[in-house]
């Protein structure tokens, strides 16, 4: 397999050389998180134990020291999906943090008969608060359909064109769907948003660790991420917006650090970033994002993307052959992300991820916060394999053992 990643990498990874329950670690879970290579674990330690301070207060020697790395940090993520200015980089908690904070903002703007349009295939975190600013908007919320069943699922793009309607204020939408692997061509349904006039909003949570991003070339208004799938630190997130729309936006919250000026009767707001990051930020963890970047972009997530579809492959391949197995998402050569989601006929998933464990393997089985598209599929949950740079050959012959042995245990 010529596309895989050299195996010391894996060295890079001090949690990975440990045993669970007697047995290797084989982790297949990146989907729900990434593992932290040594790099980003040491600019988090350096971090805390030479610059600790907080940022844009203080006049000291720490302080100063803070400010520069959390800034650097800004214009580091920046680089890492080609924004034309450090300004569009809001740090966020997350993902979640970063959709609620764009609808939140965007819904003060919305009134009924506007149209918030979103797909069926959505995870909770760009779902649930798009119709929250519909509620508080009095904006209709309406979903794109998933067409086809396990192999053949697709987005209905005729129907998004009966429905990206003038009315359509806001086309938000995943990269890469968590649970079905299924990979939207970002750039095409921006510009179909942009001819009827809507703000884009794209949730790239499971993309842009193993994806090259430029949002420029994809034209998005907003893009949210998290740090912690992509090698990054738990806590911090990315909510990019484009610059003129950013700086015409209400923030969601408000205090101290996103204000110009402050009176008894009222305040008046900073422009974008510090608009967007009211109170303290999470200094030490942008930091430890910057060194995510720097760790990712050394290897290039061109040869990530071709090892994560390689070890899919193999995966996928192997799986198809097993009895009473479904495998729910997209053929290979469709487009499609480093997973596999899959169901047996007579296994729960809770049942297969507890068994995997015993085996070293550590899987992701329920509905991966997609309970719509769950109950559209006619599925209660499906078993998830998720892909990473440091996984190998071995670990999908591991997976392969493993589920031979769950079957035969169902089986009597
Ligand atoms: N998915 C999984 O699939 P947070 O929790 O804010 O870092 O990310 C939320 C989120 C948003 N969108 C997509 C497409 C996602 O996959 C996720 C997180 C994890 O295992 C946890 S449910």
């Amino acid at each position: 397999m010529s596309a895989l990643l050299p195996a010391s990498l894996r060295a890079d990874f001090p949690i990975l050389h440990q045993d669970v329950g007697g047995k290797p670690l084989v982790y297949l879970d990146n989907g729900a998180t990434s593992q932290k290579p040594r790099a980003v674990i040491d600019a988090l330690v350096r971090y805390y134990e030479r610059d600790n301070s907080n940022v844009h207060r203080g006049l000291h020697a720490l302080s100063m020291r803070a400010t520069d790395g959390y800034e650097a940090a800004r214009t580091r993520v920046a680089r890492f999906i080609h924004a034309a200015d450090p300004a569009e980089i809001i740090f966020t908690r997350g993902t979640t943090e970063g959709v609620n904070v764009v609808a939140r903002s965007l819904a003060a703007r919305l009134k009924p008969g506007d149209v918030i349009l979103t797909t069926e295939i959505e995870h909770h975190s760009n779902l649930v608060p798009w119709q929250q600013a519909a509620k508080a908007s009095g904006a209709t919320i309406r979903y794109v359909p998933v067409l086809g069943t396990d192999a053949e699922l697709g987005l209905d793009l005729d129907a998004l064109d009966r429905l990206l309607t003038p009315q359509v204020k806001v086309f938000a939408f995943t990269h890469l769907s968590n649970t079905l692997g299924l990979m939207l061509d970002a750039a095409a349904l921006c510009a179909r948003a942009r001819a009827v006039g809507a703000v884009t909003v794209i949730d790239a949570a499971q993309s842009v660790g193993h994806e090259p991003i430029d949002v420029q070339a994809i034209g998005c208004d907003f893009l949210v991420f998290s740090g912690h799938k992509m090698c990054g630190p738990t806590g911090i997130g990315v909510l990019y917006g484009r610059r003129a729309l950013l700086d015409t936006l209400a923030p969601a919250e408000t205090g101290g650090g996103m204000v110009v000026s402050v009176t008894y009767e009222g305040a008046t707001w900073k422009p974008a970033p510090e608009r967007f990051e009211a109170g303290t930020p999470n200094v030490a963890d942008a930091i430890g994002l910057a060194a995510a970047c720097d760790y990712l972009d050394a290897i290039g997530r061109p040869a990530i993307s071709a090892h994560d579809h390689a070890l899919a492959a193999k995966a996928h391949a192997a799986l198809a052959e097993l009895p009473g197995i479904r495998i729910i998402g997209p053929r290979l050569g469709q487009p499609r992300g480093g997973l596999v989601s899959f169901a047996f006929a007579d296994a729960h998933a809770h049942d297969v991820v507890t068994f995997a464990d015993q085996d070293g393997i550590a899987l992701r089985g329920g509905h991966h916060c997609n309970q719509p598209l769950m109950r559209k599929l006619g599925i209660t949950s499906t078993t998830r394999a998720s892909f990473y740079l440091y996984n190998n050959e071995e670990e999908i012959d591991a997976l392969v053992r493993s589920m031979h042995r769950i079957l035969k245990f169902f089986a009597g």
